[in-house]
């Protein structure tokens, strides 16, 4: 479903100033369902992230060295896609960004305890014409299991004006739980069946800016009308003592771990950090 130009839109409830005030972001957090932190990650850390991922996009003969590319999407049956990705998933890069101090910090306040960082990382890559591809209303829920109690970043790593799209919200949605779902055309997945209701929240990010959101909070991509590339990262967080669904903790798409972390440094903390935490873990 291709979101529409939204005529005026609702500024994001903006925990920025409440970075240093735990208890103060994680009620914004719980009563708005999303937060937005503006300047949370540096810029630096995410530009290099950006750079590795258009750069394997050039490799793999997905996109040209030039920066637009119309038509470019996540598409699984795609295999210039599946290249690209099996090449994301294998950055060091990539998967450290989760577990900077800045965005550790931000979660600890929001979930409320010891943080599990979520190992199933996602990328993506939009290009320009792709609207009949945008991600329909849904809740991640419905993709994630464990626990509602889990919160998505969703992070822009570059700028993310109006016309790159970025990503709408709707605040306080997830107050209504967990909502029916049907089969959605185009992107495929699930879109929210039935009416909404609630307002939708907008507004443009800048590099660093990221926003935070609950399981149950409805949300979806915005098109992308400019002439560039839209790169962006998915980020998930849980209490480490609630359930976790088996494949959270697994790769996203592609791999194992192990290929994951062939060409890593030997004794690397980053590998299966995981298993050092006391989890429920729930199988599929
Ligand atoms: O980044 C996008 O285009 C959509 C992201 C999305 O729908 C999600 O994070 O669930």
């Amino acid at each position: 479903m291709a979101m529409q130009p939204m005529p005026s839109h609702h500024p994001f409830p903006d925990g920025t100033a409440l970075f240093a005030d735990a208890p103060a972001l994680r009620a914004l957090a719980q009563r708005e369902g999303v937060v937005l932190l503006r300047g949370l990650i540096p810029a630096t850390e995410l530009t290099f992230v950006q750079q590795l991922l258009h750069a394997a996009a050039v490799e793999v003969g997905w996109i040209s060295a030039g920066t637009s590319q119309p038509g470019v999407r996540e598409n699984g049956n795609d295999p210039q896609w599946q290249a690209w990705y099996q090449q994301v998933q294998k950055l060091r890069a990539f998967h450290a960004l989760p577990h900077l101090q800045s965005i550790q910090h931000a979660m600890q306040a929001i979930v409320g305890g010891e943080v599990l960082t979520h190992p199933r990382h996602i990328a993506r890559c939009v290009g320009p014409q792709t609207a009949p591809f945008t991600t329909p209303p849904h809740q991640d829920v419905w993709y994630i299991g464990g626990t509602t109690e889990v919160w998505t970043l969703w992070a822009p790593l570059t700028d993310c004006p109006e016309e790159l799209g970025g990503l709408a919200v709707v605040p306080r949605s997830h107050s209504s739980g967990t909502l029916p779902s049907r089969e959605a055309s185009g992107a495929g997945g699930r879109g929210v069946s039935g009416e909404l209701t609630g307002a939708w929240a907008w507004e443009p990010l800048q590099l660093g800016d990221a926003l935070i959101f609950h399981s149950q909070t409805v949300h979806q991509g915005c098109d992308n009308r400019s002439e560039r590339m839209r790169y962006s990262i998915d980020l998930r967080y849980q209490r480490a003592d609630l359930p976790v669904r088996e494949d959270s903790l697994r790769p996203h798409y592609t791999h194992t771990w192990d290929e994951i972390y062939r060409d890593w440094p030997e004794a690397d903390p980053l590998k299966y950090y995981w298993r050092q935490q006391q989890l429920e873990v729930e199988m599929v």
